[in-house]
């Protein structure tokens, strides 16, 4: 309860931000994953981990989830002008909790609107838990944010219970498999039959199939060469604040 306090007053006090990963394609940087952090004056750094289940069960992931989803969108808006930012796209993780509020597509359409962001360039990561819940409902949702131009990317792919007949039946832009797979890549061939299948299932759906977690030119080969394009990791980047994400990507240019 301290901490669900902690967050309601640090989310009025702008102790939130969002950090950037870059996302890789064919070589440069495309886009980025904002991720959520939370600097509390007096417990220091709190990574997500710590607090997003409590946000999820108090249900204080609403306005959290809004907030990101307005920040970012934000960012977008301001990632014009200069060529290499004007292009990037900006992927949100959403809650399930968040997902299924009734007024989920308006909130998301409300941030876009509120910022001027070109809707094609958001991205939602939605998890596989998520989309088994009330498929219809769910499928709904996407179809409207697809038509304002919104893309779905399917975030931890492999480690939860998607239905191969409910994932030809979502309109998805992107899968993306679980860093639990990509870690041992190259020792566990079990692993390597997994990345290489999730590779073949998405590109043969017409999706974009990112990898997670990559840390090593040796994890980046083998995944090019499996057909995996683009990739998010260490070997590149963490995440980053705004400005240190913005000079990667002009010098990476
Ligand atoms: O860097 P990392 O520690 O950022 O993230 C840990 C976990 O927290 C990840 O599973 C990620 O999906 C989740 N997470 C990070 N930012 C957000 C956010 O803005 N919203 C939600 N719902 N989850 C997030
Ligand atoms: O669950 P989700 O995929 O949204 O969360 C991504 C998480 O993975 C974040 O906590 C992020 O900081 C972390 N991450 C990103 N790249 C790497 C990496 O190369 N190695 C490891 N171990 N973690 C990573
Ligand atoms: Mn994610
Ligand atoms: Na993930």
């Amino acid at each position: 309860a301290q901490l669900e306090a902690d967050m309601r007053t640090g989310l009025a006090a702008g102790q939130f931000e969002l950090y950037y990963q870059p996302k890789v394609g064919h070589g440069s940087i495309r886009g980025a994953e904002a991720l959520l952090r939370w600097r509390h004056p007096a417990r220091g750094f709190v990574p997500p981990s710590e607090f997003i289940a409590q946000a999820e069960q108090s249900g204080l992931i609403l306005q959290l989830g809004q907030w990101v989803l307005e920040e970012a969108c934000r960012q977008l808006a301001q990632w014009t002008g200069p060529p290499l930012l004007s292009q990037l796209s900006v992927a949100v993780n959403v809650s399930p909790r968040q997902f299924r509020e009734a007024g989920f597509v308006a909130q998301v359409l409300q941030a876009l609107a509120g910022s001027g962001a070109d809707a094609r360039r958001l991205r939602l990561e939605l998890t596989e838990g998520m989309l088994l819940h009330d498929v219809e409902g769910t499928i709904d949702k996407m179809v409207q944010l697809r038509g304002y131009g919104v893309g779905f990317s399917l975030d931890d792919f492999g480690t939860g219970y998607s239905s191969l007949a409910y994932l030809k039946r979502l309109p998805l832009h992107e899968l993306k498999i679980d860093q639990g797979f990509v870690r041992d890549v190259l020792t566990d061939p079990n692993d390597a039959a997994i990345a290489r299948t999730i590779v073949a299932l998405g590109t043969s759906l017409g999706l974009q199939v990112v990898a997670e977690g990559v840390e090593t030119e040796a994890q980046r080969q083998f995944l090019e060469k499996n057909g995996c394009h683009v990739w998010q990791g260490y070997l590149l980047s963490p995440p980053l604040p705004r400005e240190r994400f913005e000079a990667l990507v002009q010098e990476h240019a």
